[in-house]
């Protein structure tokens, strides 16, 4: 098979909150995911009314890279990584969100995370917003409600840009802006825009009123950063996971048809810049009230991205003639119509694995956008033993990957996709984002931590390391 591109940038992915810990160090504030209870397998997590009311929290302390970052990257680049997604915690920069000036503290934290990739030959690839919104904005402004909370997330894009325009090259604006089209699972629109729907609300209204005010946050902050450093690349990033037609049945194939359109619709507007007619007809016909100013047209236009950025772990299905409650049931995306897939099986939490799906989406997407992909977020969370050698064997995860991985080589060398890099999610052992726990372990590299905090936070290499370190240096010749 031909090979991928000799500058592929195979990496691993991770967000701040998730794995640095350090909640409250350095000068940072509370954000949304810091007042979250913890949930458990298949329990949803909650939203807890202050900090305090969160009992145990695995994020304030998480895998402590706050303090271990040398160590972890030196594994990283053991590990051969080109590049390293990663946030910046916005509310390590400015704690309350709304202040004049930014935490030092937190840019240094930055400066010398980034130095230390650098000097490792390892390219930051940044999300500015991971879910990681400072709690003051959602408390006092109600989120992305209110479009002063574009502001301060604009001025916080340009403090970042500005400072490390000259060590990081890659951006991303909102990490999966899109999955609060769930709008019966309120952890989405919660830590992506800080908002939460009132008695008597149509939630949908809500959320594109939300996602109207985070995609302008998005243009201006690509237009900003454009003008501070040309050569970055900035990208949106959102969560896919496609949706199949049951059967041949045409009313299972325009049902899969319309439905993908909550996929589409963020990265429509992120990519064309421009609300798509299907979009405009629902706010029509269900009577929204978006706050499209004079002028956002102008700003949507001007500010599209430069690449799209995706997190793909399953796929989907819809039969026309069933109606289930998966009402936030995130393993049917919470779709009326969803369905198991007789064709695949599903990991511990329920996912789809679906391999083939990874490069049906980077059709889909190349085909519809033309510009480059980064396939941003793929992995695997499964429970992990440790044998009495200190071994940690991992062969479903090395096959999750290996599977996908052929999936995206014969989209780039058989089908065209231009695809800028490969980063899987969890590159190390962190905190699951939908349910707060340990024990959903995606990661290369074990953190001998549980659930509920114990354990010596030492670092061990899985399986998977080595297999993954031979992938990255044979470019993907050896799976
Ligand atoms: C995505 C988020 C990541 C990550 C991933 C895995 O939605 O972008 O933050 O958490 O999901 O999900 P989980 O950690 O819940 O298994």
């Amino acid at each position: 098979m031909a090979s991928l591109p000799k500058n592929f940038l195979w990496g691993g992915a991770l967000a701040a909150h998730q794995f640095e810990g350090g909640w409250n160090a350095g000068g940072k504030g509370p954000s949304v995911v810091d007042v979250m209870t913890a949930g458990a397998h298949g329990v949803a997590r909650k939203i807890t009314k202050t900090v305090e009311d969160s009992e145990f929290y695995p994020n304030h302390e998480a895998i402590d890279f706050y303090s271990r970052y040398k160590g972890d990257i030196a594994l990283f680049a053991e590990m051969g990584l080109k590049c390293l997604r990663t946030s910046i915690a916005w509310s390590r920069i400015f704690p309350r969100g709304d202040e004049e000036e930014p935490n030092e503290e937190g840019l240094q934290f930055y400066d010398d995370v980034f130095d230390e990739l650098l000097k490792h030959g390892i390219e930051p690839v940044i999300t500015l917003s991971h879910f990681e919104m400072p709690l003051h904005l959602a408390r006092e402004f109600g989120g992305f409600r209110s479009r002063k909370v574009t502001d301060y997330f604009v001025k916080f894009a340009e403090v970042c840009f500005t400072r490390y325009k000259d060590k990081v090259k890659y951006w991303m604006t909102f990490n999966e802006i899109n999955n609060k089209m769930d709008v019966n699972n309120p952890l989405f629109l919660w830590t992506n825009s800080g908002v939460t729907v009132k008695e008597g609300e149509n939630p949908k209204e809500i959320m594109y009123i939300a996602g109207h005010h985070e995609l302008l946050a998005s243009a201006l902050a690509v237009a900003k950063g454009k003008e501070i450093n040309p050569e970055f690349q900035i990208g949106a990033m959102v969560s896919h996971v496609p949706i199949y037609p049951y059967s041949s049945n045409p009313e299972d194939i325009m049902l899969a048809e319309e439905t993908m359109r909550q996929r589409y619709f963020f990265p429509d507007v992120h990519v064309r810049g421009y609300y798509p007619s299907y979009a405009l007809k629902e706010f029509e016909r269900e009577g929204y009230n978006i706050p499209i100013e004079h002028g956002d047209e102008e700003i949507l236009k001007n500010g599209t991205v430069d690449y799209l950025g995706f997190s793909y772990y399953m796929s989907t299905t819809v039969k026309s003639d069933v109606v289930n409650d998966n009402r936030g049931d995130i393993v049917n995306g919470g779709l009326p119509n969803g369905v198991e897939n007789p064709y695949i099986k599903s990991s511990d939490w329920g996912w789809a694995i679906d391999p083939v799906g990874l490069r049906y989406t980077l059709n889909r997407f190349y085909d519809r956008y033309q510009i480059p992909l980064f396939i941003v977020e793929n992995g695997f969370g499964a429970v992990d033993t440790v044998e009495e050698d200190g071994s940690i064997h991992d062969p479903e995860r090395i096959q999750y990957l290996r599977s996908h991985i052929e999936e995206l080589m014969k989209a780039v060398t058989h089908d065209g996709v231009d695809l800028l890099g490969y980063t899987p999610w969890g590159i190390i052992d962190i905190v699951s984002f939908t349910t707060g726990e340990m024990k959903k372990r995606y990661g290369m590299i074990y953190v001998d931590r549980d659930n509920e905090g114990n354990g010596s936070m030492e670092r061990s290499k899985k399986e998977s390391f080595h297999w993954y370190q031979q992938v990255i240096k044979t470019n993907g010749e050896t799976l």
